[in-house]
């Protein structure tokens, strides 16, 4: 595959003229020529120049138990769309927020014995959605792999990283002021995340730098989640294969 420059050396955007082509791992040898760009004209030829780029990644996952009831479909090439209803409206707060700021679509439909509490609703949502990763990246080839964030939110700086690893990990260094804001119990967040990386093969650090109030730092964990998610599903053109020197992940 070959990238057009412009005269300025930056990547020619279609109908600007283009001087110079450079050669891109496993092209064909360079031929320098000047043309007008026509590269990014139409969708069949966007498939031609990035074969993985523009196929959307997806995942749909049903999960029953005698305690849930679960439907969710994943798109990680999305608009940042959340269609949520978990019957925890707290939690539907937070994926949303996870959901916009990975630019994911995420629809879910979950049915739990919340009359018993929230936690085999929020812990079985943090399963399915691990599920939905791991499938919709399939072996993983060409993934970017790690993604981090550093999100503040008023007063509260929360640090997640994650390494698509097929090595469930979580590290979980977060202090919570209270047991709950409104009516959720805070301790079901560590539920959640030890679910997502067990079901996606994912090692999950997350760590509050500082923070007051707790639905501010539940909000900056969410939202770094995301945009963490994001950056690791990112297909990087450099990557051939899976991003192990190992060759397998
Ligand atoms: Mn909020």
């Amino acid at each position: 595959m070959n990238a057009y420059l412009n005269a300025r050396g930056d990547v020619a955007q279609s109908g600007e003229r283009y001087v110079r082509n450079v050669q891109v791992r496993g092209s064909n040898p360079l031929i320098s020529t000047t043309g007008l760009c026509r590269m990014w004209q139409s969708a069949k030829s966007k498939e031609k120049m990035h074969p993985t780029k523009f196929t959307k990644r997806t995942a749909k996952i049903t999960r029953t138990t005698n305690e849930t009831d679960i439907t969710l479909r994943l798109t990680i090439e999305g608009t940042g769309k959340g269609t949520i209803s978990s019957g925890i409206p707290f939690l539907d707060h937070m994926l949303t927020l996870m959901t916009a700021h990975g630019f994911f679509d995420l629809s879910l439909n979950a049915k739990g014995d919340i009359e018993v509490d929230g936690h085999h609703t929020v812990e079985d949502i943090g399963l399915a959605l691990g599920e939905a990763f791991s499938k919709a990246l399939g072996e993983r080839k060409g993934i970017r792999r790690y993604g981090r964030s550093l999100v503040p939110m008023d007063e509260a700086l929360a640090s997640v990283v994650i390494d698509f690893s097929n090595r469930p990990f979580l590290v979980y260094n977060v202090d919570f002021w209270r047991s709950s804001t409104g009516r959720f119990d805070v301790e079901l967040v560590q539920e959640f995340f030890r679910a997502f990386a067990t079901k996606s093969g994912a090692t999950l650090h997350i760590n509050l730098m500082y923070g007051e109030n707790t639905h501010h730092i539940i909000e900056a964990i969410f939202k770094g989640f995301g945009q963490a998610l994001e950056e690791a599903a990112t297909l990087d053109e450099r990557i051939i294969g899976v991003r192990s020197t190992k060759g397998t992940l």
